[in-house]
């Protein structure tokens, strides 16, 4: 059986060839994915170029959106500041993972370019679960997926993401231990990789970022995805310009990506 149009219900490990045995084993019995080497070293470099380029906008312009903190520089809608950020939105070797695990009624949901500074004094993100919506079952439900593509090498010292494995699973009621030091979280692994590596995780995994310890800054484009009747968080919305382009593609992943489609029933199949 295929995957359901909403998620809610299916059979678990049921994907198609796109995802290997190893691969559907390792996401069900954890709930989190890495792509080695997702982006080539040729396109890793564009990337990253790209990505400064954002930055060097973003930084002197307040009127463009984010959060400038002592933790965290947060480059809200990276699509919008270059293509080459715009089309990691449907990378043929994350998205189609992407699209198999949530269903061919997939929309991006929000995008972000991470910049953690060196020797932060506290992560900018505890633990937390990206989805825990009333009236869903979660632990039998895949409403979001969130990829990461490390655009710097990450260790366990630079500020990572760190993740529960199989926490997708669990109770709805199920009480975690508070800790004061992320890494403090028993059972937890850290999500580390040269750049270039992608990883993806079901929203529902209980997950947070360690504090920067190094002397270098830590840098993440993310892409979540979700549903096409969910909502996109507000201040994510496609602009005009990129909607435009979209429908002038004629490419229906494209526009269904971001928003371009019938509210119910929306489907890439
Ligand atoms: O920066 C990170 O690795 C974690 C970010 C996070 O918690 C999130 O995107 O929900």
């Amino acid at each position: 059986m295929r995957l359901t149009s909403i998620g809610f219900t299916r059979s678990i490990g049921d994907y198609d060839k796109s995802v290997t045995d190893e691969q559907r084993i390792f996401l069900e019995s954890n709930g989190f994915l890495t792509i080695a080497n997702a982006l080539s070293p040729e396109h890793l470099a564009r990337i990253q170029s790209a990505a400064s380029g954002a930055y060097e906008k973003w930084k002197d312009d307040f009127s463009l959106p984010g959060v400038r903190s002592e933790v965290l520089d947060q480059i809200q809608s990276p699509i919008e500041y270059d293509d080459e950020l715009l089309s990691l939105l449907w990378h043929p070797s994350v998205f189609p993972l992407v699209r198999e695990i949530l269903g061919e009624d997939v929309m991006m949901i929000d995008n972000d370019f991470f910049i953690t500074p060196p020797r932060t004094p506290r992560t900018h993100a505890g633990w937390h679960h990206d989805v825990g919506m009333r009236g869903v079952y979660h632990p039998l439900s895949v409403m979001m997926v969130k990829v990461f593509f490390l655009l710097s090498d990450v260790d366990e010292n630079s500020g990572g993401t760190a993740m529960v494995p199989g926490s997708h699973r669990f109770p709805l009621d199920f009480r975690f231990p508070s800790v004061s030091d992320p890494r403090e979280m028993p059972g937890m692994v850290q999500m580390t990789g040269r750049a270039g590596t992608a990883y993806l995780f079901n929203g529902r995994v209980y997950h947070c970022a360690v504090n920067n310890d190094s002397d270098r800054p830590r840098r993440v484009l993310i892409y979540n995805y979700g549903h096409f009747w969910m909502k996109m968080w507000p201040g994510y919305e496609p602009s005009p310009r990129l909607l435009d382009a979209a429908r002038s593609s004629g490419d229906p992943v494209r526009m269904q990506l971001l928003g371009i489609g019938d509210a119910y029933g929306q489907s890439l199949s």
